[in-house]
């Protein structure tokens, strides 16, 4: 390991570079670090990589069991396979010359729906490795990190992941990639980037396909060569940008980014630069720097570096932690406009208060906007009623997560059919688009296409082989509500879909939603199986049998479009059959239990999701049938007049 005290040491690049480079002649530079972002579509292998990076630099002991996706922490990021939130790591690479230099690594989400999380990171690096699954190409994804990525000047590194694959294609895939650079505006010095092969899983890298390789070296080699060294001059006064929040059960709150400029010591006083314009006084209380997955206390810090810090109570992301003799705020990046919202309402069904451990008005407000200090891409509004929260955010995955961690927290609430959010551009109302990706074998063409065209969405490229299609799509974002899972169904789960948020356009036209109507329980009580079973020629639950109901929870699709009130309780009279539970006699059709995301999907405008951290409950807004019925008609007459 590399004793702390090395980040006083820097080398000016002026000693390296040739006296002629006048520009450069003031600026010190970190030679000892290296700052990288990995980014890439959802699945490429970022954070498979970043494994074998920790991994070929010693950060493991020689027989410590270490599991795949390490940087992957977090309860939903396991369980789905999937990266939500960018996350700092480092390690310290021995070049082949010989000299030591720290590598801070951001490891970055694909999925569109946590771009923000991409977004607000890289004002933290210099270089970015740009990750292309060697099979499947540029995708969506790619174009959007790489698109701002090249708005920043980083350097980018190509790799070309995924060699190892059966159907890989680094040749024509790196063609791909060098076109998508051209069409995103890249300058000549920009087109000129490092390429480097890898088999993320296998920890190996190559500069060209042929060369036989074992380990990353050549990918770090490339690292060290091409990202230039992050502008480090330690005497000026200390400066850094906050690009990430974390918490500590004993510290609180630690600001974690790059320091821009200067030193900073333990115990040093510093400001706080608000983006409201508000200096505050803080203190510095600790400093942590990164080391694989550890955080390691140090007594100073210095320009150039990544370190988490801890004193700033109030700090936000996007925020300059400054030096007294230079409160002038660095710039952040600009996050995009969320693109979907739906409302969190206070559970007031009558069931309300039974699961969930916070369950207020207070609680939920609470919650929300300690959830605003972190997600950036995230917007919360208040709205005419005190139950209500408008919540927007970048997709509905997005809001899913928001949703599941909150219900795991011990939350509970509702949730409101998701909604795009409009804009009015030059006085024309306009709706988010999503650029599609779709590859299907041949025979789905056709339903993949009359499908998507019953959502709004124009075909704007198709392209065959090998028995398979791709298919390119501007589709409004609201046609692709439900849509997966369809899209699933339809394709029998061989279908792959990618979709990124393309820009706004003018309103393509209603679209519509649901063909079904629920079916919703008459009465409290448990639902038995008997009277399902009477029911369920015409039906699809989502209940079991044994599930407590209430009078305007909805159990069920009607295979109608209007919706049916249903009595799930009624046991069989006459017989003594047992009232509730599994009954051997009636033979059910297994229920369709909807997951949290397939509910949101599901319900109207007049329906609610109610979360709690033991269900998931779906219900008409009037639970009342005589109000409801009222509220439809007069909701019927409106639409009429
Ligand atoms: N065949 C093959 N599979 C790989 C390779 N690298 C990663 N994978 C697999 O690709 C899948 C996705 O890997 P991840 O590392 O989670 O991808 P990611 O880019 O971090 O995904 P997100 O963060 O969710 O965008 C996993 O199943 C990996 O095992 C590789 O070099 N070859
Ligand atoms: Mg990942």
């Amino acid at each position: 390991m590399v004793p702390m005290q090395s980040f006083r040491e820097y080398e000016s690049v002026n000693n390296l570079l040739s006296i002629g480079a006048n520009l450069v002649h003031t600026m010190k530079k970190r030679n000892d670090i290296r700052n990288i972002a990995i980014i890439a579509h959802v699945d490429h292998g970022k954070t498979t990589l970043v494994d074998h990076m920790l991994r070929q630099t010693g950060t493991f002991r020689a027989n410590q069991e270490v599991g795949t996706r390490v940087m992957d922490s977090n309860e939903l990021e396991r369980e789905r396979g999937i990266t939500i939130l960018a996350k700092n790591t480092a390690v310290f690479y021995k070049t082949k010359d010989g000299r030591e230099v720290k590598i801070n690594i951001v490891d970055t989400p694909g999925h569109a729906d946590f771009a923000g999380e991409v977004e607000r990171t890289l004002k933290m690096v210099d270089g970015v490795l740009l990750l292309v699954d060697a099979a499947e190409g540029p995708l969506p994804g790619t174009k959007f990190v790489l698109k701002k990525s090249l708005e920043l000047d980083l350097q980018p590194i190509v790799v070309i992941n995924k060699i190892d694959r059966k159907d890989a294609r680094p040749h024509e895939v790196l063609d791909e990639v060098f076109e998508l650079f051209l069409s995103l505006g890249a300058s000549d010095h920009q087109l000129d980037f490092p390429t480097v092969y890898c088999i993320a899983k296998q920890g190996i890298a190559k500069r060209e396909v042929e060369d036989e390789s074992n380990s990353l070296g050549p990918l770090f080699e490339a690292i060290v060569a091409k990202v230039p060294p992050p502008p480090g001059d330690t005497a000026l006064a200390f400066k850094m940008l906050v690009t990430t929040i974390d918490y500590n059960d004993y510290l609180g709150r630690l600001g974690i980014g790059r320091i821009f400029q200067g030193t900073i010591r333990l115990g040093a006083p510093m400001k706080v630069v608000h983006r409201d314009g508000r200096v505050e006084d803080a203190r510095v209380t600790k400093i942590y720097s990164f080391e694989g997955l550890k955080r390691i206390e140090v007594n100073e810090a210095g320009a150039g570096d990544i370190v988490a810090l801890a004193g700033m109570e109030d700090v936000e992301i996007g925020e300059t932690i400054a030096d007294a003799s230079d409160t002038e705020p660095l710039p952040f990046v600009s996050i995009e406009e969320p693109t979907l919202s739906m409302n969190f309402v206070v559970n007031n069904s009558p069931f309300a208060g039974q699961e969930g451990k916070y369950v207020t008005t207070r609680n939920l407000g609470e919650r929300l906007a300690r959830e605003l200090r972190s997600n950036v891409a995230l917007r919360v509004e208040l709205t005419e009623s005190p139950d209500v929260f408008k919540v927007s955010g970048r997709g509905e995955l997005h809001l899913a997560i928001l949703i599941e961690t909150m219900r795991r927290e011990g939350y509970e609430f509702q949730v409101s059919r998701p909604e795009v959010i409009y804009k009015r551009i030059d006085d024309v109302l306009s709706e988010p688009m999503e650029h599609v990706i779709i590859d299907v074998p041949d025979e789905y063409v056709g339903v993949v296409i009359e499908n998507l065209g019953r959502r709004k969405g124009e075909m704007k490229h198709m392209l065959q082989f090998q028995g398979n299609t791709r298919i390119e799509f501007l589709v409004p974002a609201r046609g692709l509500i439900g849509f997966r899972s369809e899209f699933m169904t339809q394709t029998k789960g061989t279908g792959i879909l990618h979709h990124n948020f393309h820009g706004y356009e003018p309103f393509k036209g209603e679209i519509a939603h649901r063909t079904r109507g629920a079916l919703v329980a008459l009465e409290n009580g448990v639902a038995v199986a008997y009277a399902m079973w009477k029911l369920q020629e015409r039906s699809t639950f989502f209940i079991e049998p044994g599930t407590r109901v209430y009078a305007g929870m909805i159990v069920g699709e009607n295979s109608r479009e209007q919706d049916m009130v249903v009595n799930v309780c009624k046991t069989k009279q006459l017989t003594n059959m047992r009232a509730s539970g599994a009954d051997e006699a009636v033979r059910l059709e297994p229920p369709r239990l909807l997951t949290l995301e397939q509910a949101i999907e599901w319900i109207a405008d007049d329906e609610y999701v109610e979360v709690t951290p033991q269900s998931i409950r779906l219900r008409k807004k009037y639970i009342d049938h005589n109000e409801r019925n009222r509220m439809s008609k007069k909701k019927a007459e409106l639409v009429e007049a």
